[in-house]
């Protein structure tokens, strides 16, 4: 075990590492001739929003490719890239969460103060993000163009992001002013936003692509591509990872309401933001008429004490009991059908992604 463990803080110093060469590389982009303070902000932005998460995601790209690889020794070179496709992940998201902040008007994320929320950064924020977004196929240019999945790269993460962009709007225009309608929020008439999963895709209920569209299916797609294969020729293991994505984010909705913001490094805002959680839609099809009334009368409201009470509402259905009912019966559910796999290496993968996020505080 103490071995284990030391390869794996030597996995994540050698992760750390190859942050260190991308990050040097964009900074010294030679298509751009930045000034010493631009090249500053950049530094400080990418500091601030691209390492500072669980950096599970980056890292999953390497075990899911030594997985893969059924025990043969990565080379060097091997790692390296895996690396860099972890980190493009990681990027990714950073680019996802920089907005998805903004737009959410949250406060804090990984601890720290939302990056718009950082003097003198405000609406700056949002061409950092872009930024952010634009890194990842100058990486990608960089160290894949001559391989021969290097399209296929380009392409798997176009099709996370409209993938996902679109997953927001969903989830940001039923928020409008004028349009809020918590009548709209149930589990069947969600479902069919959900047929828009290709290389990702969306929660069951429609709400909005999954944080782990990119922290599993990404993942595994690039390892798969790496390895010279598709994910498009492994549906089965696609659906499984559907199914996990829906699990993560229900988990995430959960955790917005009743998390430990110290834990998770984020206040909630879902009850606030009248967001179609997990949460709400199940307190409607729990609630009697009164708590209903309320609900419609209360959910949405920016009033702390407004939120606290929905909370207590939440608790009066008892939906903690039914989210562990839920998260056992899902686990249940994910690994039978990950036994039923035929290969054993794919199998070891995906019982280390669901080890990873099962019962999660964070
Ligand atoms: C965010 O969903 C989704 C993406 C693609 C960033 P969310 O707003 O529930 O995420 P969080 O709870 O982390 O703000
Ligand atoms: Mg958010
Ligand atoms: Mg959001
Ligand atoms: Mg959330």
């Amino acid at each position: 075990m103490a071995a284990l463990n030391g390869a794996a803080t030597d996995l994540k110093s050698t992760f750390l590492r190859v942050y260190s060469v991308l990050k040097s590389e964009l900074l010294h982009d030679p298509a751009f001739d930045f000034t010493d303070d631009s090249r500053q902000w950049v530094d400080r932005m990418l500091d601030y929003n691209v390492p500072g998460g669980k950096l599970n995601r980056g890292l999953s790209v390497i075990d899911s490719y030594e997985l893969l690889k059924e025990g043969k020794e990565l080379t060097e070179d091997e790692v390296f890239l895996a690396c860099v496709l972890g980190w493009c992940i990681e990027w990714l998201q950073a680019y996802f969460l920089v907005l998805d902040d903004i737009m959410d008007g949250s406060h804090t994320r990984r601890g720290q103060p939302c990056w718009f929320r950082v003097p003198k950064v405000g609406i700056i924020a949002i061409n950092d993000g872009i930024l952010l977004r634009n890194h990842i196929p100058r990486m990608l240019k960089k160290h894949f163009r001559e391989k021969p999945y290097y399209v296929d790269l380009l392409d798997l993460f176009n099709e996370v992001e409209f993938q996902t962009a679109s997953g927001q709007m969903i989830d940001l225009i039923t928020t409008l002013e004028g349009e809020k309608d918590l009548s709209k929020y149930t589990l069947p008439l969600l479902l069919q936003n959900s047929k828009r999963g290709i290389i990702t895709s969306g929660r069951e209920d429609g709400k909005k692509l999954s944080s782990i569209s990119y922290a599993t299916t990404d993942m595994v797609a690039c390892a798969l591509l790496m390895s010279g294969e598709s994910l498009d020729n492994h549906i089965d293991v696609k659906n499984i990872l559907v199914e996990m994505g829906t699990y993560f984010q229900v988990q995430d909705d959960y955790l917005d309401c009743f998390g430990d913001p110290k834990v998770i490094g984020k206040i909630g805002t879902d009850i606030e933001d009248f967001k179609c959680s997990w949460m709400v839609v199940k307190a409607l099809e729990l609630c009697n008429e009164e708590q209903k009334k309320f609900l419609y009368e209360h959910y949405g409201k920016a009033d702390p004490a407004i939120v606290e009470k929905v909370k207590e509402l939440y608790k009066a259905l008892a939906l903690k009991d039914v989210f562990s009912e839920y998260e056992s019966k899902s686990y249940e559910k994910l690994i039978t059908f990950i036994e039923s796999h035929p290969s054993k290496a794919v199998q070891g993968l995906l019982k280390s992604f669901l080890g990873k996020i099962y019962k999660r505080q964070k």
